[in-house]
């Protein structure tokens, strides 16, 4: 895994349904991720925020809230991100809505063309994140990013990595799914999307969900995780605009982290979807911060190395 990465903030909810994902990355700082990451031997770099438009907060236009200011956040994701691997470092998007996945996966897929490496996408989520303009009830594009990315979305947004569709949808695994839209379960369906829905884990684990998940990685493959903070139980994760019961717990998210962790593979990591505006006392930043801390390999005891 490198050693060296860059903290990249993305202040907007250009694409989110409530306000307040705006406030994630300077939370995040303030629960003190920098630090704590330094604290792990890694040297952190903090590129300071993105400048991207305001949000208009209008209605949606043919299915789509925003799409020009989503575009335009997006393309300033993607070059930033890009711009990291290029250098050699593992970058770190501190959201802003889930909407901005698709300018970083769409950067990391084309960082992995330019080195011939394979991309596995680990989507840690409440939501598939698969809606398209005819299938959304909302308009929000958060809800898209995982179709924009595989090639069904609008042009601004489909092309902004280089290459449509700028992955496929057998790279994708989703875990903790547990909030899919009529018209957006059946298109899940149709694609052969991986997910590991909250049934899933209830019946085989989340180590066993994870133990599949994460199989085939190789030596040659680059791991993104794109972590939704409302892929937990809003017991523990409040802050966040679209909380769905029956998350993973605390012990199971971290269970997640670790096997992550033990990969030795992350190249990329998105934090999103947190919301400063609905939590309480940053308790929602500290448990994501406490939960990237594993995904660098935070553990209770010295482990053998597998
Ligand atoms: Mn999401």
């Amino acid at each position: 895994m490198l050693n060296k990465v860059t903290l990249i903030g993305a202040p907007t909810d250009i694409g989110a349904g409530a306000r307040g994902a705006s406030m994630g990355p300077e939370a995040l700082r303030v629960a003190n991720i920098g630090p704590i990451l330094e604290g792990h031997g890694l040297e952190v770099k903090d590129r300071g925020n993105l400048s991207g438009p305001a949000n208009p907060w209008l209605p949606p236009t043919d299915g789509y809230r925003h799409l020009p200011e989503v575009a335009a956040w997006n393309r300033l994701v993607h070059d930033a991100v890009y711009e990291e691997l290029s250098d050699g470092r593992m970058p770190i998007l501190l959201g802003g809505d889930h909407c901005l996945g698709l300018g970083s996966i769409s950067a990391v897929a084309r960082h992995c063309r330019d080195t011939g490496k394979k991309l596995r996408v680990l989507w840690l989520d409440a939501h598939a994140d698969f809606n398209t303009s005819a299938l959304t009830p909302s308009g929000n594009i958060h809800g898209m990013p995982v179709a924009c990315l595989c090639g069904f979305g609008p042009r601004e947004l489909i092309e902004i990595g280089g290459q449509v569709p700028a992955i496929s949808p057998k790279w994708v695994r989703q875990i903790g799914i547990r909030s899919v839209d009529p018209g957006e379960k059946r298109f899940v369906h149709e694609q052969g999307l991986e997910v590991f829905d909250m049934r899933y884990i209830d019946e085989m684990g989340m180590r066993h969900a994870m133990e599949l998940a994460l199989a085939t990685l190789d030596a040659n493959t680059h791991l993104h995780v794109s972590f939704d903070v409302d892929f937990l139980d809003p017991e523990i994760a409040p802050g966040v605009g679209t909380t769905v019961p029956g998350g993973p717990t605390y012990r199971e998210a971290q269970l997640c982290m670790e096997m992550i962790a033990d990969t030795g593979r992350m190249g990329s990591l998105d934090v999103v979807e947190l919301n400063p505006a609905l939590d309480v006392r940053n308790k929602t930043a500290q448990v994501a911060v406490d939960l990237i801390e594993s995904l660098f390999g935070k553990s209770t005891l010295m482990r053998p190395k597998v």
